[in-house]
């Protein structure tokens, strides 16, 4: 009973050098449990009669025994046999422990109990389950322990299993938490889940564990990071780079053949970046469109004619032999931007493009589903999308019905120059880009706005639109910053999100 007492509330301090390594004597056993005692641990467990004997002499403090075998008839490694009980008991330890697993076993649960009691020694059943300590505590053991949870089969847990501990607990009042305890927080959830005391065992006295600890720890940071094949395909222009933590390393650039179809764009992006096969680790698509559970489809067919619903995920991962993960164009230019700088407040992305796309970062959350597509909100005529007229192809269509054919970059350049057929049109964009920014700031209240896309970043475009956002003078001011990144935003956040999520 006094025991007991002693080790109510307590730490112990397993000390089992690794079979064979540089501390498996004598001396480095004694040290270690002299210096635990030292330090506040109050018992010790230690393995085999020669270390057990050894300790003894040195010290009064509870020691748990073991003997540990490799048996070629039976899968129980813990104290298997009614020998190994009596040579503990010989060589000075207060309580034996056993493997309680019911499991293929020379001796039984019952019989090893016994024979703890008959050497006059308390007995600690080493169980894996709940059904384990049901058994040992009606053979009459005195303490149950979690030990062996983990070990009967399957992979080896990483964590240790609370569960089980707080589950002996509604058994048994002597519960001793046991296995992969290697934090001081786990220690601290094994005894809030009702341990009546603790063992910690390599984190303390196996040196070769820990430092292995530390080296793969360290290994994982100073591993090169890995690179990822990042693409941005938009309505008008796919662009594909190599990244490597936010570095863009190389880059092509292509234009998207409006005729084709997802299977021919994936093709074409597989051919422009063949030279690159075998220098990435995953690929990220920031494609113009919907993006649901690894799925494809236009919201708009006007920016890209995407027909259906495309398997854009698995049928890229056969093609480039990697884990691939998809996503809205604008969502991941959002990501990009966010991840850009130090800032963490919340952001709007906005891309003018082909068509007009949006991500949300807010609390430092990308949102994901179709949120963002600021594009496909009617405008004021109610009956068609406000990206129809607040995009690239728009001011085309537009400078040609006024007679002057051109691109979107000739009518920005000529509205430079103060034409009045382009100052006009341009003029017209920014209007209702400001009106989208105002409306916006009301709906969302972000901390910025962060403007991108081949017309968003057009020189002058974000003066204009902040000159339009004066005359409106709205109650609340939205506050305009062109990408950081450029026009490499989607493609920096992209190959992020990819890492994210190509195990999920
Ligand atoms: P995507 O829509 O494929 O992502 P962009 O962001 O480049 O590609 O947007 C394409 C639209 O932007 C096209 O209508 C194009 O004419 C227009 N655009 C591209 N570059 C410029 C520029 N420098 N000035 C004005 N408009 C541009
Ligand atoms: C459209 C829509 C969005 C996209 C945005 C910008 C489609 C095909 N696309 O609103 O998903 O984010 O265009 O795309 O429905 P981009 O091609 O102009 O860059």
């Amino acid at each position: 009973m006094a025991l007991k007492e002693t080790l109510k509330n307590a730490l112990i301090v397993s000390c089992q050098p690794v079979p064979g390594g540089a501390m498996d004597d004598s001396p480095y056993v004694v040290g270690f449990a002299l210096a635990a005692l030292s330090a506040g641990a109050s018992g010790l467990r230690i393995e085999s009669a020669r270390y057990v004997a050894a300790v003894r002499a040195a010290t009064d403090a509870p020691i748990i025994g073991l003997i540990k075998r490799d048996l070629d008839d039976s899968p129980v490694r813990i104290t298997p046999f009614i020998d190994d009980v009596r040579a503990l008991a010989e060589a000075g330890a207060d309580i034996i422990a056993f493997d309680a697993t019911d499991r293929t076993r020379p001796a039984t649960v019952e019989a090893l109990a016994q024979a703890v009691r008959d050497a006059g020694k308390l007995s600690m059943a080493d169980c894996s389950c709940i059904d384990d300590a049901r058994r040992a505590l009606a053979a009459g053991v005195d303490f149950v322990g979690s030990t062996m949870s983990g070990y009967t089969g399957g992979p080896e847990p990483v964590d240790p299993d609370i569960e089980l501990v707080a589950a002996l607990r509604q058994l048994a009042p002597d519960v001793i938490a046991e296995g992969r305890i290697r934090t001081l927080e786990q220690a601290q959830a094994a005894a809030r889940a009702g341990a009546s005391c603790v063992v910690v065992g390599s984190a303390i006295t196996r040196t070769e564990h820990v430092t292995a600890w530390f080296r793969e720890a360290l290994d994982e940071v100073y591993a090169p990071a890995p690179v990822v094949l990042a693409v941005d395909l938009g309505g008008t222009k796919i662009m594909a780079s190599l990244v490597q933590q936010g570095e863009v390393l190389e880059t092509v650039s292509l234009a998207t053949d409006r005729s084709g179809s997802p299977g021919s764009w994936i093709a074409a992006i597989a051919e422009a970046t063949s030279g690159w096969r075998g220098r990435y680790a995953a690929v990220g698509l920031a494609v113009t469109g919907a993006v649901r559970n690894g799925h494809w489809r236009a919201m708009n067919k006007a920016t890209l004619g995407i027909e259906g619903e495309f398997p854009i995920e698995a049928h890229a991962s056969a093609i480039f032999g990697v884990p691939v993960v998809a996503a809205n164009d604008a969502q991941a230019a959002a990501w990009g931007e966010f991840k850009a700088t130090q800032d963490r407040s919340d952001l709007v992305f906005i891309t003018v493009s082909t068509g007009l796309g949006g991500g949300i970062v807010s609390n430092g959350r990308l949102m994901r589903g179709i949120s963002g597509h600021f594009g496909q909100m009617r405008d004021a005529s109610g009956d068609r999308p406000l990206e129809s007229r607040l995009c690239g192809p728009w001011i085309a269509a537009e400078a040609e019905r006024l007679g002057h054919a051109c691109e979107p970059k000739a009518v920005f350049s000529a509205a430079d120059l103060g034409e009045a057929w382009a100052v006009g049109i341009i003029d017209d964009v920014a209007r209702r880009f400001a009106h989208l920014c105002c409306d916006i700031q009301l709906a969302i209240d972000p901390a910025r706005i962060v403007i991108g896309g081949g017309v968003g970043l057009a020189t002058g475009f974000l003066d204009r639109v902040r000159a339009e956002i004066s005359a409106i003078g709205p109650s609340a001011v939205p506050r305009l910053q062109a990408a950081t990144l450029g026009p490499k935003a989607g493609i920096v956040g992209i190959a992020d999100l990819a890492l994210t999520y190509k195990n999920q």
